[in-house]
C-alpha cells in the first residue's frame, strides 16, 4: 500500500509539472519543471527506499510484512528482530522470523528470513512463529522466541543462539525452554546490572523466570518450578491501569481485568525497571509501568500511545540509541488496515529527565 502511495505521489508530481508545462511555453519553466520533476523521484525513490511517513512516522522495510519489533543496540548498531506476517493472511500466518539494522536510523540492511520453525523440532511447522526478543551476552547472541510446543498444542518459549543476530541460529537445548501452556508468548529479556538475566511473557498473564548464566535454562530453584506468575499484580489497578471488560480466552468469556494485554517489554534505567506493554484488550494501546525492583511493586504509569492504526495488536517496544530515543511498534497502514499483515514502524520521542515517556503521536497524519 506504502508502495502503491508513494508511486502515486510520485505520479501525481509528474502530472502537476506536466500540467505546468503545457500551460507555460517560457523555456525557464520548463527547464525549473524538469528540475522539480528529478527531484520529486529523486526523494520519493529515496523516501521509498527508508520507508518515510510523512507525520514522522518511519519504517525499516516494505519488502515484507514485519511484526512484533524488538530493537536492541550492539555497540554502533541497532537491530530489529522481527516476526513475518505472509503476504496473504486472513488470521496470523506466520512461519519465520526476520532482522533488519542501521547504524544511522534513516539507511537499514535488511538482513533477510534468519530464524524459522524448521530450526525448532519441537515447534509446529510453518506456522505459529510468533512474536521474540532476542539478547547479546558474552559475544554470544540468544533470541527468545514463542512457538507452538507441539506436545501441548499451545505456545511455549524456544531460545536460538548464534553468534551473530545474522546467523546462524541453532536451538542448543532441542526443546521448548518454557514448555506450552496458556498465554505463554511474547517472550522479553532484560540483564540487570548484577548479570542477572530474567526472562518475562504472557497474554492475558504475566509471568516470569530467571535465567541461568548460560541463557539456556532457568533457575528451577526461583518460585514454582522456576516460574513466577504476577496474577496479584495484574489485578491492581495501581499497577497495571484501570480495569476494562475484556476477553479472557482461557475463560471464554469478557471480564473486568486491568489494562495488561500482552507483549511485556522489560528494561531498565538507573534504578527503575520499566515494564511497557500493549493494554486496553484488542484494539490494543501501549502502555507501561515502572517499579524499584523487578519483582515489583509496579506503579501504572499510562498510556504511551493510542491504538495502533490499522492494527488490533501494537507489539514493540522503546530503546535509546546514539542519544535519542525510539518507539518501535506495528501497524496495519501499508497492508491498508489488516490486522494480519502488520508491518514494523518507529518514530523518535524525547524521555522526561527521570526516563519517563511522555504520550506519542503514532496517527498518520
Ligand atoms: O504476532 C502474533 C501475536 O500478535 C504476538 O505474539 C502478539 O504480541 C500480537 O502482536
Amino acid at each position: 500500500m506504502a508502495i502503491v502511495n508513494h508511486f502515486s505521489l510520485i505520479i501525481r508530481n509528474f502530472d502537476l509539472i506536466i500540467y505546468d508545462s503545457y500551460k507555460i511555453i517560457d523555456m525557464k519553466r520548463t527547464v525549473f519543471a524538469a528540475i522539480t520533476l528529478l527531484l520529486a523521484i529523486t526523494l520519493q525513490a529515496q523516501r521509498l527506499l527508508v520507508g518515510e511517513q510523512s507525520s514522522g512516522i518511519k519504517r525499516v522495510n516494505n519488502r515484507m510484512y514485519n511484526p512484533d519489533p524488538a530493537p536492541v543496540v550492539s555497540g554502533d548498531r541497532l537491530y530489529v528482530f522481527t516476526g513475518h506476517d505472509l503476504d496473504t493472511a486472513t488470521y496470523f500466518r506466520m512461519p519465520d522470523w526476520q532482522v533488519f539494522s542501521t547504524t544511522d536510523m534513516e539507511h537499514w540492511t535488511d538482513h533477510g528470513i534468519v530464524l524459522s520453525t524448521a530450526n525448532f523440532k519441537w515447534a509446529k511447522q510453518g506456522d505459529n512463529a510468533w512474536a521474540s526478543q532476542a539478547i547479546e551476552r558474552n559475544g554470544k547472541w540468544y533470541w527468545y522466541v514463542a512457538a507452538e510446543d507441539t506436545t501441548k498444542h499451545l505456545h511455549g518459549i524456544g531460545v536460538a543462539v548464534a553468534d551473530r543476530p545474522e546467523g546462524p541460529w541453532a536451538d542448543p537445548i532441542g526443546k521448548p525452554l518454557i514448555p506450552g501452556n496458556w498465554g505463554f508468548i511474547d517472550p522479553t529479556v532484560f540483564i540487570d546490572d548484577d548479570g542477572q538475566a530474567w526472562l518475562f511473557w504472557g497474554n492475558n498473564g504475566c509471568w516470569y523466570a530467571k535465567l541461568n548464566e548460560d541463557m539456556i535454562s532457568i533457575d528451577t530453584s526461583f518460585a514454582e518450578n522456576g516460574i513466577c506468575g504476577m496474577r496479584a499484580m495484574l489485578d491492581d489497578e495501581a499497577q497495571f491501569g484501570p480495569k476494562c471488560l475484556k476477553m479472557d480466552y482461557q475463560l471464554h468469556k469478557k471480564v473486568m481485568k486491568t489494562g495488561f494485554e500482552e507483549a511485556p517489554w522489560i528494561y531498565k534505567i538507573g534504578d527503575t525497571y520499566f515494564l511497557e506493554y500493549a493494554a486496553g484488550g484488542v484494539p490494543e494501546h501501549w502502555a507501561y509501568s515502572t517499579a524499584k525492583s523487578i519483582h515489583g511493586p509496579w506503579h501504572y504509569e499510562g498510556r504511551i500511545t493510542d491504538e495502533s492504526p490499522g492494527s488490533f495488536t501494537i507489539h514493540g517496544g522503546t530503546i535509546d540509541f546514539k542519544g535519542k530515543s525510539y518507539l518501535f511498534y506495528h501497524d496495519g497502514i501499508p497492508s491498508g488496515g489488516n490486522g494480519f499483515r502488520r508491518t514494523t514502524a518507529f518514530r523518535e520521542f524525547q524521555r522526561m529527565k527521570d526516563g519517563r515517556i511522555p504520550k506519542i503521536d503514532i496517527q498518520e497524519k
